[in-house]
Protein backbone atom coordinates (compact mmCIF):
# COMPACT_ATOMS: atom_id res chain seq x y z
CA UNK A 1 0.00 0.00 0.00
CA UNK A 2 1.20 3.64 -0.47
CA UNK A 3 0.54 6.40 2.32
CA UNK A 4 0.74 9.91 2.35
CA UNK A 5 1.28 10.93 5.72
CA UNK A 6 0.36 15.10 5.72
CA UNK A 7 1.60 16.98 9.00
CA UNK A 8 5.22 15.88 9.93
CA UNK A 9 4.88 16.42 14.16
CA UNK A 10 5.54 13.54 16.36
CA UNK A 11 2.30 11.67 15.71
CA UNK A 12 2.89 11.67 11.75
CA UNK A 13 6.48 10.48 11.47
CA UNK A 14 5.39 8.11 14.15
CA UNK A 15 2.63 6.55 11.82
CA UNK A 16 4.84 7.28 8.99
CA UNK A 17 8.36 5.38 10.03
CA UNK A 18 6.16 2.61 11.56
CA UNK A 19 4.25 2.22 8.34
CA UNK A 20 7.60 2.53 6.24
CA UNK A 21 8.68 -0.92 7.79
CA UNK A 22 5.76 -2.78 5.68
CA UNK A 23 4.72 -0.55 2.60
CA UNK A 24 5.57 2.90 1.00
CA UNK A 25 5.28 5.90 2.28
CA UNK A 26 5.42 9.37 1.94
CA UNK A 27 6.04 12.05 4.37
CA UNK A 28 4.41 15.40 3.28
CA UNK A 29 5.24 18.81 5.48
CA UNK A 30 5.17 22.71 4.45
CA UNK A 31 8.97 22.06 4.50
CA UNK A 32 11.29 19.44 3.20
CA UNK A 33 12.33 17.19 5.54
CA UNK A 34 15.10 14.67 5.87
CA UNK A 35 14.41 11.55 3.74
CA UNK A 36 16.44 9.71 6.13
CA UNK A 37 14.66 9.22 9.24
CA UNK A 38 15.06 7.20 12.56
CA UNK A 39 12.73 6.03 15.08
CA UNK A 40 13.93 5.30 18.79
CA UNK A 41 11.69 2.43 19.68
CA UNK A 42 10.33 2.38 23.46
CA UNK A 43 13.06 -0.40 23.81
CA UNK A 44 15.65 2.50 22.88
CA UNK A 45 16.65 0.95 19.79
CA UNK A 46 17.30 3.40 16.51
CA UNK A 47 15.96 1.70 13.62
CA UNK A 48 16.84 4.24 10.42
CA UNK A 49 14.13 4.14 7.41
CA UNK A 50 14.14 5.95 4.13
CA UNK A 51 10.89 7.55 3.47
CA UNK A 52 9.11 9.62 0.47
CA UNK A 53 9.27 13.21 1.24
CA UNK A 54 7.48 16.29 -0.63
CA UNK A 55 6.24 19.67 0.21
CA UNK A 56 2.72 20.11 0.52
CA UNK A 57 2.65 22.77 -2.38
CA UNK A 58 4.86 20.61 -4.44
CA UNK A 59 3.00 16.71 -4.16
CA UNK A 60 3.87 13.73 -5.85
CA UNK A 61 2.66 12.33 -9.01
CA UNK A 62 1.64 9.23 -7.68
CA UNK A 63 -1.82 8.54 -6.11
CA UNK A 64 -1.51 7.40 -2.70
CA UNK A 65 -4.14 4.13 -1.61
CA UNK A 66 -4.70 6.34 1.84
CA UNK A 67 -3.62 9.71 3.28
CA UNK A 68 -3.15 10.21 6.83
CA UNK A 69 -4.01 13.61 7.79
CA UNK A 70 -1.65 14.40 11.25
CA UNK A 71 -1.23 18.19 11.80
CA UNK A 72 -2.50 19.90 14.52
CA UNK A 73 -6.62 19.97 14.61
CA UNK A 74 -6.26 23.65 13.35
CA UNK A 75 -3.84 22.43 10.38
CA UNK A 76 -6.47 19.96 9.42
CA UNK A 77 -8.69 21.90 7.26
CA UNK A 78 -5.63 24.26 4.94
CA UNK A 79 -4.04 20.94 4.57
CA UNK A 80 -6.62 19.33 3.04
CA UNK A 81 -7.77 22.38 1.21
CA UNK A 82 -3.95 21.86 -0.31
CA UNK A 83 -4.30 18.10 -1.26
CA UNK A 84 -7.91 17.85 -2.48
CA UNK A 85 -7.19 19.47 -6.12
CA UNK A 86 -4.48 17.08 -6.39
CA UNK A 87 -6.40 13.72 -4.96
CA UNK A 88 -8.70 11.85 -7.39
CA UNK A 89 -12.32 11.14 -6.24
CA UNK A 90 -12.16 8.10 -3.55
CA UNK A 91 -8.80 8.05 -2.03
CA UNK A 92 -9.00 7.12 1.76
CA UNK A 93 -8.40 9.92 4.31
CA UNK A 94 -7.65 9.25 7.38
CA UNK A 95 -8.15 12.11 10.76
CA UNK A 96 -5.86 11.84 13.39
CA UNK A 97 -6.55 15.09 14.89
CA UNK A 98 -7.89 15.44 18.46
CA UNK A 99 -11.51 17.26 19.82
CA UNK A 100 -13.98 17.52 17.19
CA UNK A 101 -14.21 20.08 14.82
CA UNK A 102 -12.41 19.15 11.38
CA UNK A 103 -13.78 15.72 11.86
CA UNK A 104 -17.83 15.73 10.67
CA UNK A 105 -16.44 18.90 8.14
CA UNK A 106 -14.30 17.12 6.59
CA UNK A 107 -16.44 13.85 6.18
CA UNK A 108 -18.66 16.30 4.51
CA UNK A 109 -16.26 17.56 2.23
CA UNK A 110 -13.56 15.07 1.12
CA UNK A 111 -14.47 13.09 -1.51
CA UNK A 112 -13.92 10.13 -0.80
CA UNK A 113 -14.28 7.63 2.47
CA UNK A 114 -13.42 9.17 5.69
CA UNK A 115 -12.37 7.70 8.55
CA UNK A 116 -11.59 9.40 12.17
CA UNK A 117 -8.88 7.82 14.19
CA UNK A 118 -8.03 8.27 18.05
CA UNK A 119 -4.73 6.95 19.50
CA UNK A 120 -3.09 6.85 23.44
CA UNK A 121 0.44 6.15 21.43
CA UNK A 122 3.12 8.46 23.16
CA UNK A 123 5.42 9.77 20.81
CA UNK A 124 7.63 12.75 20.85
CA UNK A 125 10.12 14.71 18.23
CA UNK A 126 13.50 14.78 18.47
CA UNK A 127 14.48 16.72 15.73
CA UNK A 128 13.86 17.31 11.68
CA UNK A 129 15.41 13.65 11.37
CA UNK A 130 14.16 11.77 14.93
CA UNK A 131 11.38 11.01 16.47
CA UNK A 132 10.76 8.87 19.86
CA UNK A 133 7.98 6.34 20.26
CA UNK A 134 7.51 7.18 23.63
CA UNK A 135 4.34 4.44 24.88
CA UNK A 136 3.04 1.67 22.92
CA UNK A 137 -0.91 2.63 22.98
CA UNK A 138 -3.83 1.57 20.93
CA UNK A 139 -5.78 2.78 18.43
CA UNK A 140 -9.42 3.46 17.43
CA UNK A 141 -10.31 3.49 13.94
CA UNK A 142 -13.75 4.38 12.59
CA UNK A 143 -15.88 6.23 10.09
CA UNK A 144 -18.67 8.66 11.69
CA UNK A 145 -21.31 7.22 9.47
CA UNK A 146 -19.83 4.13 10.35
CA UNK A 147 -20.32 3.53 6.54
CA UNK A 148 -16.72 2.54 5.96
CA UNK A 149 -16.15 -1.01 8.13
CA UNK A 150 -14.12 -2.84 5.94
CA UNK A 151 -11.47 -0.26 5.06
CA UNK A 152 -11.47 0.29 9.10
CA UNK A 153 -10.90 -2.96 9.18
CA UNK A 154 -8.29 -3.13 6.53
CA UNK A 155 -6.28 -0.13 8.19
CA UNK A 156 -6.52 -1.08 11.41
CA UNK A 157 -4.82 -4.52 9.82
CA UNK A 158 -1.99 -2.65 8.58
CA UNK A 159 -1.09 -0.50 11.53
CA UNK A 160 -1.62 -3.18 13.69
CA UNK A 161 1.19 -5.49 11.09
CA UNK A 162 3.06 -2.15 11.17
CA UNK A 163 3.72 -2.01 15.22
CA UNK A 164 0.71 0.00 16.35
CA UNK A 165 -2.13 -1.76 17.56
CA UNK A 166 -5.62 -0.82 16.04
CA UNK A 167 -9.03 -1.80 15.80
CA UNK A 168 -12.37 -0.83 13.71
CA UNK A 169 -14.88 0.36 16.18
CA UNK A 170 -18.83 1.07 14.85
CA UNK A 171 -18.14 4.37 17.81
CA UNK A 172 -15.69 6.50 16.64
CA UNK A 173 -17.75 9.75 17.63
CA UNK A 174 -18.20 8.57 20.78
CA UNK A 175 -14.69 7.59 21.81
CA UNK A 176 -13.26 11.15 19.78
CA UNK A 177 -16.07 13.02 22.55
CA UNK A 178 -14.66 10.93 25.52
CA UNK A 179 -11.10 12.00 24.73
CA UNK A 180 -12.01 15.72 24.29
CA UNK A 181 -13.76 15.52 27.41
CA UNK A 182 -10.43 14.58 29.25
CA UNK A 183 -8.32 16.76 27.25
CA UNK A 184 -11.23 19.49 28.10
CA UNK A 185 -10.72 19.10 31.78
CA UNK A 186 -6.89 18.71 31.80
CA UNK A 187 -5.15 20.97 28.99
CA UNK A 188 -6.65 24.33 29.46
CA UNK A 189 -6.13 24.55 33.19
CA UNK A 190 -2.30 22.99 32.70
CA UNK A 191 -1.47 25.11 29.68
CA UNK A 192 -2.92 28.24 31.26
CA UNK A 193 -1.26 27.68 35.24
CA UNK A 194 2.18 25.96 33.33
CA UNK A 195 1.75 22.64 35.43
CA UNK A 196 2.61 18.88 34.71
CA UNK A 197 -0.56 16.57 34.93
CA UNK A 198 0.02 15.52 38.44
CA UNK A 199 -0.11 18.85 40.02
CA UNK A 200 -3.92 19.13 39.35
CA UNK A 201 -4.20 16.74 42.77
CA UNK A 202 -3.26 19.03 44.80
CA UNK A 203 -5.31 22.23 45.86
CA UNK A 204 -5.87 25.06 44.21
CA UNK A 205 -6.10 22.90 41.37
CA UNK A 206 -8.45 19.80 42.22
CA UNK A 207 -11.31 22.26 42.87
CA UNK A 208 -11.28 23.42 39.45
CA UNK A 209 -11.06 19.74 38.07
CA UNK A 210 -13.82 19.09 39.66
CA UNK A 211 -15.78 22.31 38.62
CA UNK A 212 -15.32 21.50 34.88
CA UNK A 213 -16.32 17.91 35.66
CA UNK A 214 -19.91 19.83 36.67
CA UNK A 215 -19.59 21.11 33.49
CA UNK A 216 -18.84 18.36 31.12
CA UNK A 217 -21.20 15.55 32.58
CA UNK A 218 -24.40 17.28 31.75
CA UNK A 219 -23.09 18.60 28.27
CA UNK A 220 -22.16 15.27 27.23
CA UNK A 221 -24.92 13.69 28.95
CA UNK A 222 -27.00 16.01 26.46
CA UNK A 223 -24.84 14.84 23.74
CA UNK A 224 -25.68 11.44 24.29
CA UNK A 225 -21.91 10.42 25.27
CA UNK A 226 -21.88 7.96 28.19
CA UNK A 227 -18.50 7.31 30.29
CA UNK A 228 -16.35 4.05 29.58
CA UNK A 229 -16.77 3.10 33.11
CA UNK A 230 -19.82 4.46 35.54
CA UNK A 231 -22.66 6.65 34.64
CA UNK A 232 -23.02 10.77 34.71
CA UNK A 233 -20.09 12.84 36.59
CA UNK A 234 -18.98 9.63 38.34
CA UNK A 235 -17.67 7.57 34.87
CA UNK A 236 -16.17 11.07 33.81
CA UNK A 237 -14.32 11.82 37.28
CA UNK A 238 -13.37 8.15 37.18
CA UNK A 239 -11.89 8.39 34.07
CA UNK A 240 -9.98 11.65 34.24
CA UNK A 241 -8.72 11.14 37.65
CA UNK A 242 -7.40 7.55 36.07
CA UNK A 243 -6.17 9.55 33.21
CA UNK A 244 -4.30 12.37 35.40
CA UNK A 245 -2.33 9.25 37.13
CA UNK A 246 -1.10 7.66 34.62
CA UNK A 247 0.30 11.01 33.26
CA UNK A 248 0.99 12.46 36.22
CA UNK A 249 4.86 13.40 35.96
CA UNK A 250 4.04 14.80 31.61
CA UNK A 251 3.62 18.18 30.19
CA UNK A 252 0.34 17.59 28.48
CA UNK A 253 0.19 18.47 24.82
CA UNK A 254 -1.20 22.05 25.45
CA UNK A 255 1.19 22.94 27.92
CA UNK A 256 3.87 22.03 25.70
CA UNK A 257 2.31 24.23 22.82
CA UNK A 258 2.54 27.07 25.00
CA UNK A 259 5.43 26.68 26.17
CA UNK A 260 6.95 26.40 22.17
CA UNK A 261 5.08 29.87 21.67
CA UNK A 262 2.64 27.50 19.14
CA UNK A 263 -1.10 27.84 18.98
CA UNK A 264 -2.96 25.15 21.02
CA UNK A 265 -6.02 23.53 20.19
CA UNK A 266 -8.24 25.36 22.15
CA UNK A 267 -10.79 25.44 19.05
CA UNK A 268 -11.36 22.00 18.28
CA UNK A 269 -11.50 21.00 22.19
CA UNK A 270 -13.62 23.51 23.92
CA UNK A 271 -15.63 24.99 21.17
CA UNK A 272 -17.44 22.18 20.35
CA UNK A 273 -18.04 21.26 23.95
CA UNK A 274 -19.81 25.08 24.52
CA UNK A 275 -21.85 24.91 21.04
CA UNK A 276 -23.12 21.90 22.70
CA UNK A 277 -23.69 23.90 25.86
CA UNK A 278 -25.47 26.41 24.09
CA UNK A 279 -27.51 23.80 22.23
CA UNK A 280 -28.90 22.24 25.18
CA UNK A 281 -29.30 25.43 27.17
CA UNK A 282 -26.46 24.33 29.82
CA UNK A 283 -24.45 26.76 31.80
CA UNK A 284 -20.43 26.30 31.25
CA UNK A 285 -18.69 29.28 32.61
CA UNK A 286 -15.72 27.48 33.36
CA UNK A 287 -15.18 25.98 29.86
CA UNK A 288 -16.23 29.62 28.49
CA UNK A 289 -13.10 30.99 30.49
CA UNK A 290 -10.51 28.91 29.10
CA UNK A 291 -11.64 29.27 25.87
CA UNK A 292 -11.81 33.02 26.19
CA UNK A 293 -8.14 33.40 27.49
CA UNK A 294 -7.22 30.77 25.29
CA UNK A 295 -8.13 32.89 22.54
CA UNK A 296 -6.56 35.82 23.91
CA UNK A 297 -3.70 34.32 23.84
CA UNK A 298 -3.86 33.09 20.32
CA UNK A 299 -5.06 36.66 19.18
CA UNK A 300 -1.78 37.92 21.00
CA UNK A 301 0.35 35.22 19.40
CA UNK A 302 -1.25 36.45 16.06
CA UNK A 303 0.18 40.11 16.60
CA UNK A 304 2.92 41.16 14.88
CA UNK A 305 6.02 41.94 17.14
CA UNK A 306 7.10 45.08 17.01
O1 LIG B 1 -4.00 13.70 25.90
C1 LIG B 1 -3.41 14.41 26.68
C2 LIG B 1 -2.62 15.52 26.11
O2 LIG B 1 -1.48 15.73 26.50
O3 LIG B 1 -3.14 16.19 25.22
C3 LIG B 1 -3.55 14.18 28.15
C4 LIG B 1 -2.83 15.14 29.00
C5 LIG B 1 -3.12 12.78 28.47
C6 LIG B 1 -5.01 14.31 28.53
O4 LIG B 1 -5.50 15.54 28.31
Amino acid sequence: MRHWIVGPGALGRLVALRLAGTAEVTLIARRTLPAEQTLITPAHAALVFRVGVARIDALPSTIPDAVHLTTKAHGAEAAHDALADHLPDGVPLVLWQNGFACQPRLSERHAGPVLCATTTEGAHVQDDARVTHAGHGHTFLGSLDDRHRALAAQLADVLSSAGLPAEAVDDIRRRLWRKLAVNAAINPLVARFGIRNGELRDAPFRPRVEALLAELAPILSAEGIAPPHGEGITGWRRLVWQVVEATAANRASMLQDVQAGRLTEHEAILAPLLAAAKRHGLAAPGLADHLAALRARADALAQPTG
